[in-house]
């Protein structure tokens, strides 16, 4: 009986946390989607176009929705850093891959980078967003000129998304999110991960979640070298549930 009770109180009570990734090559914009999106979630003022610099670390933004909270990790994109981004993989609910769609010169290091991170075993299942960034700008490709350009159709079964957006704006941002909360509530991924999380809550002894991020990530991370620049966020109040016109289709 205590153990339906509990299940039930946990079921009300307990918000879900998402860890989603922020990838893609430098200067496509990770790092002002980042800000922008916790000024919509936050009603926080963005930091000024001209202060976001490249990311060397790891910036972190927390946002809730409805009754899900999401961690935000934004990578820096530069070649050398790329290497980092896999430590992050195990722990990932979800994938949002951002591209310059105003910049077809690097589409080609775009695709080729995304297609490897998608190779990768470490982030079997996840959910993907493809985001065609900077639509303010005339010259954008649109999410549908995006897609048949990166020809993604070996996508295996995993489900994704292309979402025209720009960081600038805001275009697009409520509705990725929105994806992004519906499909992780429901994929195969976030169960293995809670059972994962659920076997090792005994091992594990930090309170905060980025700390057993860092001692449960492989290879070991030092924060201390790779925390550049943490933009801590804070809760704000729930917005009432959203859910997709089309919910997508699951493996
Ligand atoms: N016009 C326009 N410019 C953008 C948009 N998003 C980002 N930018 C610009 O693109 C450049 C790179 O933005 P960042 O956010 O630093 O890119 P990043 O992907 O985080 O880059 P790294 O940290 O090096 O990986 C900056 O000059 C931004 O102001 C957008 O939606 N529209
Ligand atoms: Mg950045």
């Amino acid at each position: 009986m205590f153990s339906l009770f509990y299940g039930l109180w946990k079921y009300l009570f307990t918000k879900t946390e998402f860890h989603v990734l922020i990838l893609g090559i430098d200067k496509a914009g990770k790092t002002t989607l980042l800000e922008k999106l916790k000024s919509v979630y936050l009603n926080m003022e963005s930091l000024p176009h001209d202060r976001i610099v490249p990311t060397v670390g790891l910036n972190i933004g927390r946002i809730q929705v409805s009754n899900s909270k999401l961690v935000f990790w934004d990578l820096g994109g530069q070649p050398g850093l790329r290497s980092i981004w896999e430590k992050y993989y195990e722990e990932a609910h979800a994938i949002v891959f951002v591209i310059d769609a105003s910049s077809p010169l690097q589409f080609e290091d775009a695709k080729s980078t995304l297609e490897k991170v998608l190779r990768h075993e470490d982030l079997q299942g996840a959910p993907l967003l493809i985001l065609a960034n900077k639509q303010d700008l005339s010259e954008a490709m649109s999410a549908e000129e995006l897609a048949r350009y990166l020809d993604l159709k070996k996508l295996d079964e995993r489900v994704y998304m292309f979402e025209a957006v720009s960081a600038y704006d805001g275009l697009g941002i409520k509705e990725s999110v929105e994806w992004l909360v519906e499909v992780m509530e429901r994929s195969k991924r976030t169960e293995t991960l809670r059972a994962r999380a659920g076997e090792s809550a005994g091992s594990v002894t930090s309170s905060s979640s980025e700390e057993q991020t860092c001692l449960r990530t492989k290879g070991q991370i030092n924060h201390d070298l790779l925390l550049g620049d943490i933009i801590p966020g804070s809760w704000h109040q729930p917005r009432p549930p959203q859910v997709h016109a089309q919910p997508p289709s699951f493996p």
